[in-house]
């Protein structure tokens, strides 16, 4: 079973991420990137994807167009997680 974050390291996350919101109904962290096109936004989440398959940690997301919307959250863990701190972290070495 993978460990809830208690709320000093849910601080110590959002500090470290601060583009990253915190949504608390269902403790996790959002955030909307915007690309120039449909073929930015899609090879991001292609580039996500990997990430997150080898990581077995996957985010639920959304797409329109050039936009893509990201909720990290563990299942697993009925909330944030190391694992959400790990893949928000690896999502934006890769702007
Ligand atoms: N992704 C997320 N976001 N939360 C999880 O708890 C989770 C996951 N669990 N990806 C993994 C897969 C689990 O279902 C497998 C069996 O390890």
């Amino acid at each position: 079973m993978v460990q809830k974050l208690d709320d000093a390291a849910r601080a110590g996350l959002l500090a470290r991420f601060p583009e990253w919101t915190h949504e608390p109904v269902r403790d996790a962290i959002t955030r909307r990137f915007q690309f120039d096109d449909f073929a930015q936004a899609f090879g991001f989440m292609t580039s996500v994807a990997i990430l997150a398959e080898k990581m077995d940690h996957h985010p639920e997301w959304s797409n329109v167009y050039n936009r893509v919307d990201i909720l990290l959250t563990t299942h697993d863990a009925d909330g944030l997680s190391e694992r959400d701190a790990k893949l928000a972290g690896a999502i934006e070495a890769l702007l």
